[in-house]
């Protein structure tokens, strides 16, 4: 595992870019060409499959090595997900959300296709340093593919990425040009970048203590063991967040904003 927190969301980061260009060109046009701020994230998400070897609660421990505590618990029934998420004690540092698909909640064709996935799969590799970035430990092809795909999107997203970040999240607070999520929007838009319009494209606001916003999934190209499809890869969040009647900033997630979010990776 990794002792670093900055080697680790630098190597992250490294990957998603990888196969996800428009995060690149969004994070230029957020900072721009001059004395560039950085970009602080609010939280990197990630996505496995509730088999021993592979649950949530591997993903996790790489996060708790590093001083991460677990807070929110959240569950998402129509897309038959679990999830929870991590913080820092140093608040600069990116929460993390991590979800689960409950398999068998799924048809045996689904179960059948992904228990052969995850048996190729050896167990010590969610122990090691990479895993967190390592992809995918397992042949698919592009009729198993789609065959998950027209059950569960997430799970045929997983299926065919593997273990990486599935999104970064731009903290909208943090920019020091743009103040509002509606403007980052714009701005986005205006560059011809595609949001997720499902359930609106600003999920949330201030009544939730939480405003997001993603783009679609970028389309990538991708080797399965019978031909290559083009297929979405991964997407970029932003988040803006509100003070709680405490006065701290709330920190934690919306289920119902959240079950939106992760239509950013659906195909259509
Ligand atoms: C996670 C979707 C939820 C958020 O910020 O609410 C989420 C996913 O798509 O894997 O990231
Ligand atoms: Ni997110």
């Amino acid at each position: 595992m990794h002792n670093n927190i900055d080697a680790l969301f630098s190597a992250l980061w490294q990957d998603y870019v990888q196969i996800t260009p428009s995060a690149k060109r969004i994070h230029k046009l957020l900072t721009g060409e001059e004395n560039s701020p950085q970009i602080v994230n609010d939280h990197v998400a990630f996505r496995t499959f509730d088999l021993d070897k592979t649950r949530l609660n591997h993903l996790a421990e790489h996060f708790l090595a590093l001083g991460y505590e677990a807070k929110g618990d959240y569950d998402f029934k129509a897309k038959k997900v679990t999830a929870k998420h991590y913080e820092h004690p140093d608040k600069d540092q990116p929460k993390v959300f991590i979800s689960e698909l409950r398999l068998a909640e799924f048809s045996t064709q689904t179960q059948h296709i992904i228990e052969g996935l995850v048996e190729q799969m050896p167990a010590s590799i969610v122990d090691a340093d990479n895993f967190l970035y390592s992809g995918r430990h397992w042949q698919l092809s592009s009729k198993e593919y789609q065959s998950l795909a027209s059950e569960s999107e997430y799970a045929s997203w997983l299926a065919a990425w593997g273990y990486r970040a599935n999104h970064f999240t731009v903290s909208v607070n943090h920019l020091s040009n743009l103040t509002s999520l509606a403007e980052v929007n714009t701005l986005l838009k205006e560059a011809g970048f595609v949001l997720n319009t499902s359930g609106g494209e600003i999920k949330g606001g201030e009544s939730v203590h939480l405003a997001q916003s993603s783009t679609m999934a970028d389309q990538v190209e991708l080797e399965f063991s019978d031909g290559s499809l083009t297929i979405p890869s991964c997407f970029y969040e932003f988040a803006q967040r509100y003070n709680l009647p405490n006065g701290e900033l709330y920190q934690g997630f919306v289920e119902a904003s959240a079950d939106k979010i992760f239509e950013s990776t659906n195909s259509k």
